[in-house]
């Protein structure tokens, strides 16, 4: 009782200061304290944040952060709050959640450099669109990218759907402004395609999911907007069918290859049970497995021709068994469009097991055909969805509960579904997580894998840079 007055007062006094620092719309507490900011997009995390600050600058941002720290209250930095491993969320009494969303201006763009720096608040799809605009394309694309933020897109070091040709975020960050735990600025937005001076600092607060610093802004990395853009579905008898059609197009679009999605029958499914309008031929839902393709060139002749005959060639030679090549941009939306939705379909079925991890790319259909025999063993009737990007070895394991086991009374299932299937990664030499992040959800899974090496020099950089640990306390490090 006494340890909460005592917080309870701190609180207190660092609104006091805080309000003194930030303008009027910065501070919201009590029922001005929405869900957006106390619930994640899963809806598997809820925490009560002592208050959401909003700063509109870097300087208020700094100034809240040392208020903050002289109060020796712990800060949640939060983005667009679709993150998926709880990182945003505030799960301990008196955590300050620190929103990013008013920073949201484009300071500069480029076109010539193909460069733009943004600020932390900006949503994904405005960057994509300010990009657009001047006939850039900032290749960073998933799901959630109407709602999550360019600050929560570095602090994950997103991946997405273009990674096999753009790469990651962290391949997209050209530079940062992050403020640190003491309220120190580090600022290098200069936007450099060449910069060798010893240590890359940045690389502190790309994937580090808050515990390192506060991203306040990014220079990012654009690239020329894609010219010509065939999208295909091809369905295979298997994923070992998959991986053959991948192997092909891999080797004969080459660089044009800019998206390879595997979806297999019960994700396509689910989808098509939320919207049975697709623009699919009928027996494409025979088939076990499914490639969501996408070739694009920002330059150069009209690919249209060169990719009928690709997709000619791969029916002649029994790769494709059936399939669509969209006829027209609306055509090509409304296959990423199952994509889409078929994600929305889990989430609309509560609670259910999600993963994200990687292997190397030929063991994916190995992979894949060991995770279905142990869960099968371990919870008969779970409903298994395999799906994720081919081309990074980074596939999404989900899985459904049994029918007796729907709502809460899965709950007690994911922890011990979640080791299998990590069993069975480690098996192969893979990794826990590919592109969401760690966050609270995966910290003991990876302190169980983590060198003592790679644990000391983790320790020593959060020691260094938060002292206090203060920022995103327990985030990613078991303390
Ligand atoms: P938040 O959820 O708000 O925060 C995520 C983490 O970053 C937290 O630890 C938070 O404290 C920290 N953080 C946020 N902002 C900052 C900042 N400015 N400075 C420091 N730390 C910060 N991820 C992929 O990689 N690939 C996908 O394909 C993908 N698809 C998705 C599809 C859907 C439908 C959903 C809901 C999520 C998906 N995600 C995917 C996960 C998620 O969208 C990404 O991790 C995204 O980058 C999170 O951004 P956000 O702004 O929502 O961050
Ligand atoms: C996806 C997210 C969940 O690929 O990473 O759909
Ligand atoms: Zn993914």
């Amino acid at each position: 009782v006494q340890k909460s007055l005592v917080r309870d007062g701190q609180i207190k006094n660092a609104l006091v200061a805080l309000s003194e620092a930030l303008d009027s719309r910065a501070i919201l507490t009590g029922e001005a304290i929405t869900e957006r900011y106390s619930r994640d997009w899963s809806g598997d995390y809820v925490g009560e944040p002592a208050a959401v600050l909003r700063p509109s600058d870097t300087s208020e941002v700094a100034a809240a952060v040392r208020i903050c720290r002289d109060a020796c209250l712990p800060i949640i930095p939060q983005g667009g709050h679709t993150g998926l491993v709880g990182g945003a969320t505030p799960d301990a009494a008196g955590q300050i959640v620190l929103s990013l969303e008013r920073m949201n201006r484009i300071r500069a763009l480029d076109s010539l450099s193909m460069t733009m720096v943004v600020e932390a608040g900006c949503i994904l799809q405005t960057a994509k669109e300010a990009a657009l605009a001047q006939g850039c394309l900032f290749p960073l694309t998933l799901g959630a990218q109407g709602s999550c933020q360019i600050g929560g897109n570095v602090a994950t070091n997103a991946g997405g759907l273009n990674v096999l040709r753009y790469g990651m975020m962290r391949n997209l960050v050209l530079g940062l402004e992050a403020v640190l735990a003491d309220g120190r600025v580090f600022s290098d937005l200069r936007a450099l395609r060449k910069n060798n001076t010893g240590l890359d600092l940045k690389q502190l607060f790309i994937g580090t999911e808050g515990t390192l610093g506060i991203v306040t802004a990014a220079a990012l990395r654009l690239y020329p907007q894609p010219r010509w853009v065939e999208t295909l579905w091809l369905s295979a008898e298997s994923i070992t069918g998959i991986m053959a059609l991948y192997d092909h197009c891999r080797r004969e679009a080459g660089e044009l290859l800019s998206a390879f999605e595997l979806i297999t029958a019960p994700c396509l499914e689910l989808a098509l049970e939320l919207d049975p309008n697709s623009p699919l031929p009928g027996d494409v839902a025979r088939f076990p497995a499914h490639a969501l393709i996408e070739i694009a060139s920002s330059g150069g002749p009209d690919l249209r021709p060169w990719v009928e005959e690709l997709v000619a060639s791969m029916f002649e030679n029994g790769l494709a068994q059936t399939g669509l090549m969209a006829h027209s941009t609306a055509q090509a939306a409304a296959l990423w469009r199952i994509r889409e939705i078929m994600v929305e379909a889990q989430q609309r079925r509560g609670l259910h097991l999600r993963t994200d991890i990687s292997v190397p790319i030929s063991a994916i259909p190995l992979f894949a055909a060991r995770i279905d025999e142990v869960l099968a063993q371990a919870l008969p009737g779970v409903k298994v969805l395999t799906y994720g990007h081919v081309g990074d070895g980074n596939l999404h394991i989900n899985a459904l509960p049994p029918a007796h086991l729907q709502g809460s009374a899965f709950r007690p299932w994911l922890l011990p579904l979640t080791r299998k299937i990590n069993e069975v990664v480690d098996a192969f030499g893979g990794s826990i997580s590919a592109e969401h992040g760690i966050g609270i959800t995966k910290r003991t899974a990876l302190e169980e894998r983590l060198a003592p090496v790679d644990r000391e020099l983790m320790h020593a950089m959060k020691a260094t840079l938060d002292p206090d640990g203060l920022l995103s306390p327990g985030r990613i490090l078991v303390v």
